[in-house]
Parts: C-alpha cells; sequence; structure tokens
C-alpha cells in the first residue's frame, strides 16, 4: 500500500517536473514574433531586462533574430523591476533647433569672423575685396559664386556710396541670402493621400545616409508618423543591423533581409510593401554607397528606384552629402543625380567644417535645395535647412 503511494507521488513528480521543463524549453526557444503571436497584448520588448530592451522594440521584419527572446533566460537573476519598454523621445523641434544653430555657429565661425574682421577695417580697397573673395573660396562657396557675389558687393559699394563696415556687412547678408534662394521648397515630402509616402536615401560611403535615416525617423516619430525603416544597404549585415538599432531606439519597425548580399531591390520593395500592409505614413530606405564600380552601382539604383515604383511612386529622393569633402562631394552630386532624380541633399558633417558655402556651390550645380543639415553624431543633430538662419550663423559676430 506505502510503496504503491511512494510510486505514484514519483510517478506524479517526474511527469509534473517534465512539462515544466518542457515549458522553459517552449520558452527559450520562442521567437520575439511568436511570443507577439501567442500574446498579441504584449510588446516584445516587455518581457527583457532593460538592458535588452533596445535590442528588441523595432521588429526586424524578414530577418527573426531568436536570440532576443533568450536574453530573458540568460540574465542573471536580478532584482524583478518591471521593465518598462525603452523607447526614446526625440528631442522636440523647438529646442532642438536652437541648440543645432548655436552648434552651427561655432563650427562657422571662421567663416564668419574673417569676413567681419575685413569688413571692419576703415577702408574697403583692392586688397580687402581680394581677400573677402579668398574667405569666400576657402568656405566653398565655389568660384563663379564667389566671382558673382563680390562684382555685385562693389558695385553696390559704390553707387551707393558707402564703406561703412556695417552697411556692407548688411549688404553681404542680402547677396548671401539671394545666392541660397530663400524661395525654394525646402519641405520634405513626406505626405502622401492613402499610401505610405516613400523617400529614398542614396549618396557614397560614409557621408552619413543610414546615420541620417534614423535621424530622420526619430524627426518624424515626433511629429506622430507611422514610420518604417527599409534596410537596402545589403552588402554587409552590420549596415541592417546599424539601422536595425536606429528603429528600435524610436520603437520603428525595420524590413531587411538575412541574407548578405541579397537583392537590394527586392528589400526596398518588401519594405514599402509591408508599410502599405501597415498603413505606416512613410517608408524611408536606406541604401548603399559603394563607389568602387560606379556604374554598377549606379545601375542598381536606378533598378532600386523602379522596382520601388511598380509598388508606389517615390515621393522624394534624398542625396546625402558630406560638407568636409568639397569639391569631390560635387563631383559624387553629379554622379548620383544622372542615376535616380534627386529631389533634395542632405548635408552632413557640417558641425565639424567652416565650409558652408558648399550650400550655395551644390544647389547651383543640381538645381536641387538643400532640405536638412546634419550638425553632428548625435540622433537628434538633423535640422531642417533654413536660408537666414544658415547665413546669420555664417556672419554671426562673436
Ligand atoms: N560629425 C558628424 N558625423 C556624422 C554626421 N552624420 C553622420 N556622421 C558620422 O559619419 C559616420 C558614417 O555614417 P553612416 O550613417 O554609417 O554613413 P553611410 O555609410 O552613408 O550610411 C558615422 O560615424 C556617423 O556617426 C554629422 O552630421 N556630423
Ligand atoms: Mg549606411
Amino acid at each position: 500500500m506505502e510503496t504503491s503511494v511512494l510510486i505514484t507521488f514519483v510517478v506524479l513528480a517526474v511527469v509534473l517536473l517534465g512539462v515544466v521543463g518542457g515549458l522553459l524549453v517552449r520558452g527559450r526557444t520562442l521567437t520575439p514574433k511568436q511570443t507577439k503571436k501567442l500574446y498579441p497584448e504584449t510588446r516584445d520588448a516587455d518581457d527583457l531586462p532593460p538592458g535588452a530592451a533596445e535590442d528588441a522594440e523595432g521588429d526586424t521584419l524578414v530577418a527573426d533574430r531568436p536570440d532576443t527572446a533568450e536574453a530573458d533566460t540568460a540574465a542573471p537573476p536580478v532584482e524583478q523591476v518591471p521593465a518598462e519598454p525603452e523607447v526614446e523621445t526625440p528631442e522636440p523641434v523647438s529646442t532642438r533647433l536652437a541648440r543645432l544653430r548655436a552648434r552651427l555657429v561655432k563650427s562657422n565661425n571662421v567663416f564668419g569672423k574673417s569676413l567681419l574682421a575685413l569688413l571692419s577695417q576703415d577702408q574697403i580697397d583692392d586688397d580687402v575685396w581680394d581677400e573677402i573673395e579668398e574667405t569666400l573660396l576657402t568656405a566653398d562657396l565655389g568660384t563663379d559664386s564667389t566671382m558673382e557675389l563680390v562684382d555685385t558687393l562693389r558695385e553696390r559699394v559704390t553707387v551707393e556710396g558707402s564703406k561703412d563696415p556695417q552697411r556692407v556687412r548688411a549688404m553681404l547678408r542680402e547677396e548671401l541670402i539671394k545666392l541660397i534662394d530663400p524661395t525654394l521648397d525646402r519641405s520634405l515630402n513626406t505626405e502622401a493621400d492613402s499610401r505610405p509616402a516613400v523617400v529614398l536615401v542614396v549618396g557614397v560611403n560614409g557621408v552619413g545616409k543610414t546615420t541620417t535615416v534614423g535621424k530622420l525617423a526619430r524627426v518624424l516619430v515626433a511629429q506622430d508618423k507611422d514610420v518604417i525603416l527599409g534596410a537596402a544597404d545589403t552588402f554587409r549585415a552590420a549596415a541592417a543591423e546599424q539601422l536595425t538599432t536606429w528603429g528600435a531606439r524610436v520603437g520603428v519597425p525595420t524590413v531587411s533581409s538575412e541574407v548578405e548580399g541579397a537583392d537590394p531591390a527586392s528589400v526596398a520593395y518588401e519594405a514599402v510593401d509591408k508599410a502599405t500592409e501597415l498603413e505606416s505614413d512613410v517608408v524611408l530606405v536606406d541604401t548603399a554607397g559603394r563607389l568602387q564600380n560606379k556604374a554598377n552601382l549606379m545601375d542598381e539604383l536606378g533598378k532600386v528606384k523602379r522596382v520601388i515604383e511598380k509598388k508606389s511612386e517615390v515621393d522624394e529622393v534624398l542625396l546625402v552629402l558630406d560638407a568636409t569633402t568639397g569639391q569631390n562631394g560635387l563631383n559624387q552630386a553629379k554622379v548620383f543625380s544622372e542615376a535616380v532624380d534627386v529631389t533634395g541633399i542632405v548635408l552632413t558633417k557640417l558641425d565639424g567644417t567652416a565650409r558652408g558655402g558648399i550650400v550655395v556651390a551644390i544647389q547651383r550645380q543640381l538645381g536641387v535645395p538643400v532640405k536638412l543639415i546634419g550638425l553632428g553624431e548625435g540622433p537628434d543633430d538633423l535640422a531642417p535647412f533654413e536660408t537666414e538662419a544658415f547665413v546669420d550663423a555664417l556672419l554671426e559676430e562673436q
């Protein structure tokens, strides 16, 4: 009698252990997606420790990353803190702009200072005009624009008969604003009726495309838009990873391919398709930018655009250029604008250069407005380009 009770207990205990063990294993092997399917009300990151949250909030829609589900059980048993989804809130527009304007002034100070020193002389003679010309050239304004600007200024000084430095400075401000053209439409085309707006981001390696896509996603999220990212740089797995991380930080999904070297056009198409399905407001497509083989890259970019267009219009093609590369950037710009119809320029790394004049040169060469400027590596270091604020920063008295 006693023996049989004991045996029953042992059997029950073994069965119970087996069941519990089985559940644990299943729990460990569930991917975030499967978890979501089983428990649709839970978010991917809710069950993860705070450190792992960043990695899991933005879904990777094509490539699964099953390891994220294991992070929970792999973590050492720490204090049970209810894990809040750690999606960051992007900096509001007002403080961002004030901060970035100050940064622009700081980096372009050299330009402003030397011009001001020149204009503050009692006599603005030929030598001084030559130096003004040189300063404008050093700031990458370009030869044509510089000559034109100096000629116009000299003429105005002669006609008005005024050599008052403050007056000349005001003239310079007016003429620079005219050159940059405040009437150009610099708004981003991110509104489309009854479909997601499509923004394609192109440019050579290292100029800041992926970073710009990430920063732009934050700006759009701050404007309450539903955003989806497309990782069409399929040459390096790290590129998709980098984009996914940007997306996860603000809680937007990224469509990417598990396969390195997959067809970028099909990833871009998938992203637009997914955006349509999810009724997103905007889809941002990041691309590769190797320039070793120009013809190939250009063919490929053309194809990415054409394949997207089978599904949707492309509303904005942003060409990202690094402000520190000067003339080289201009040559790149030409090549890209031949492959795809560029609709706007993003000028990055203006925080590291006093060559703000490149804005004028690029617009002139491409006939396309600079729409955004990058002023640092930080997530909120992207600003819309504003002509007057930009010129004021160039000519700031400090
Ligand atoms: N200082 C500065 N660095 C930037 C800016 N934009 C991007 N970067 C940096 O440039 C590097 C290349 O950026 P990435 O987005 O990977 O370039 P991609 O190859 O064109 O995608 C990274 O280290 C970025 O942090 C910017 O506006 N200012
Ligand atoms: Mg990139």
